[in-house]
């Protein structure tokens, strides 16, 4: 039996757990979004997928997972994306705010690997 002192708190106890966790599980990640990075036997490189869609200002956390052959790198000038390295077999986690509407372009900066394919479009627009 609960005393009456601490039955009267119990809701806003309640409340109070259930903002926790609902901070805990969307929290300030975002959105989680998990990109894979890598590269074919054919020499050809690729980021999946090929295309996001995110909400002008909207938290997304990319999980980037590297299933190539090499390192990889993460980043967008335009996108304002510090570059992130991705040793191979490694996952990081980048965490972003995205800016206004608009098509930008997330790619691999290493010599040749953007040519080979590592690059993709995030597309930011408000939810439709
Ligand atoms: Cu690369």
């Amino acid at each position: 039996m609960i005393a009456r002192p601490l039955a009267r708190f119990a809701p806003l106890a309640a409340a109070v757990l259930l903002a926790a966790l609902s901070l805990a599980c969307s929290g300030s990640e975002g959105r989680r979004i998990d990109v894979a990075a890598g590269d074919r036997p054919d020499g050809s490189m690729y980021f999946e997928p090929k295309t996001i869609t995110v909400q002008p200002g909207e938290k997304v956390t990319f999980y980037v997972r590297n299933d190539g052959s090499g390192d990889h790198e993460f980043e967008s000038d335009e996108a304002a994306i510090e570059e992130v390295v991705i040793p191979k077999g490694r996952l990081r986690k980048v965490a972003w705010t995205a800016p206004k509407s608009g098509d930008y372009p997330i790619y691999c900066d290493i010599t040749g690997h953007r040519q080979a394919g590592m690059e993709l479009t995030v597309r930011v627009q408000p939810a439709q």
